[in-house]
């Protein structure tokens, strides 16, 4: 089917970025949105525009019956999910294509492998992508064989829940004691929340960084990956500022990790843009899971290699070759990307409201992906995220004072935001030597507490 018109399936910064990727496509846009965004940027920007629903996502933006109906009525010919919402379900993809459309990611197949994070782990370790040290698959029964398996893999251990994934239904087990009841409340909230009760079990990692390689993959079997990004300063399994490449990963280690991932996406077939999410712990990598989307932090790749993610993932999807090959991807220089969120700096309270007073950053190597507008109101019923501050230079340090310098001229008024916790990490010691774990933001923000219980 030939690619003219596509839906956009989702709000806020990333809507208007895959609007971007369109137009630059020559591809006629739809947005889609609730009731609460009528005044959103793309959808004012868009060549059309349906309401699809109340503001409650579930009435809205993760109503399949409503998005695939908007879709027929305006002839669409592709589905972009963005991140978030219906990004990740393989029920979605497979209605969208059973529907006659195409859907700008993978296949509901390669979705549903990846989503089930036992069957995740077992393709790419067969295609030699390094994993974490755990049980071959998902765990039986017999208490006496998970206790000789933990004590193999030695503990402390982390049980996960098959369906789960992002931080959600896991649980670390510190000695044998605790195995067998962990299991069995790991396995029921499972069951309750991802209706799959297969848990797994891993060795579990103390003090790792998050570090993710990003690909990009035109599903007949040619990959190339983008480098990396370390995204280990988070709170709550919220990322808040993200860096490419990532601090002290060698061109050698880069170039190893890199092309097993992109030989994994070419066996299976893989299509679009997609990242493998690692641990990183004493120089090693270890694969936890696979993101099937594009991600919020795409754009710090984009600015170290020059290639334009969104645009390409639909160009494969809608069945081009990759415009690139390996060779052609040369990382240079450093780039951050500030997540600005409205919400209180110090108690992380959202802060919806109208934007009073709006001044965005600029200059070389400055970018500002956002939606927002000054007068916008952010609506209460949607995450947090108001604007992304990304930034490159020709090296990290040069990058950290330039986006020190944004984050200055960043004007964000009648909403609280954390732009004072950004100024905050990118001063912080810690943080300017480079390499911090996925630990460290929780553990300043409890030191910070403590010294100051105000
Ligand atoms: C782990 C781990 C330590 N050891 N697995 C949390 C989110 C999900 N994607 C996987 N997660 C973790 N898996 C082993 N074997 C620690 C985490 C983890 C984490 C990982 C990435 C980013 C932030 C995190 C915060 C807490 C725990």
């Amino acid at each position: 089917m030939k690619l003219e018109k596509v839906l956009i399936a989702n709000r806020g910064e990333i809507a208007l970025r895959i609007l971007r990727a369109c137009r630059q496509l020559g591809l006629k846009t739809v947005a889609v949105h609730s009731t609460a965004d009528r005044d959103l940027m793309h959808v004012k920007l868009a060549d059309e525009s349906i309401c699809i629903g109340p503001a409650a996502p579930k009435d809205s933006y993760l109503n399949i019956p409503s998005i695939i109906a908007a879709a027929e009525s305006c002839g669409a010919s592709a589905i972009h999910p963005g991140y978030g919402f219906l990004s990740e379900s393989a029920d979605f993809a497979e209605m969208v294509e059973k529907s006659g459309f195409i859907f700008i990611g993978p296949t509901a197949d390669t979705i549903r492998l990846m989503g089930d994070k036992v069957s995740a782990k077992k393709a790419m370790q067969r295609s030699g992508v390094p994993c974490v040290p755990g049980s071959a698959g998902a765990l039986g029964d017999d208490p006496e064989e998970n206790k000789k398996l933990a004590a193999k893999i030695g503990y402390p251990i982390i049980i996960k829940a098959a369906g789960g994934g992002g931080g959600r239904g896991m649980r670390v087990v510190r000695n044998e004691a605790e195995l067998e009841e962990s299991i069995a409340l790991t396995r029921r909230e499972a069951d309750m929340f991802f209706n799959n009760p297969s848990v797994y079990m891993e060795k579990f990692l103390e003090n790792p960084r998050h570090v993710e390689f990003q690909v990009l993959s035109d599903g007949m079997g040619h990959a190339v990956y983008l480098g990396e990004r370390d995204c280990s300063m988070q709170r709550r399994n919220q990322k808040v500022l993200e860096e490419a490449p990532a601090p002290f990963i060698s061109a050698e280690q880069r170039k190893n990790i890199g092309s097993r991932c992109a030989k994994a996406c070419e066996e299976i077939g893989y299509r679009g843009a997609g990242t493998f999410e690692f641990l990183y712990e004493n120089g090693e990598f270890y694969f936890i899971e696979m993101n099937t989307r594009v991600q919020v932090e795409h754009p710090i790749t984009e600015m170290i290699t020059g290639v334009d993610i969104v645009r390409e993932m639909i160009s494969v999807c809608a069945g081009n070759p990759l415009s690139i090959k390996q060779s052609d991807v040369k990382l240079r220089g450093h780039a951050f990307e500030c997540r600005i969120n409205a919400e209180d700096p110090k108690t992380f309270i959202p802060s919806p409201g109208t934007i009073s007073m709006l001044h965005v950053p600029g200059g070389p190597g400055v970018r500002w992906d956002s939606h927002v507008y000054q007068g916008y109101k952010v609506p209460p019923y949607y995450d947090s995220l108001v604007g992304k501050l990304i930034i490159h230079d020709d090296t990290r340090e040069l990058a950290r004072l330039r986006a020190l310098e944004a984050l200055d001229e960043l004007v964000l008024d009648g909403i609280k935001t954390n732009i004072p916790l950004h100024k905050a990490l990118l001063t912080d010691p810690a943080e300017i030597k480079g390499g911090v774990s996925i630990h460290y933001l929780e553990h300043k923000l409890e030191s910070e507490a403590a010294k100051d219980p105000a």
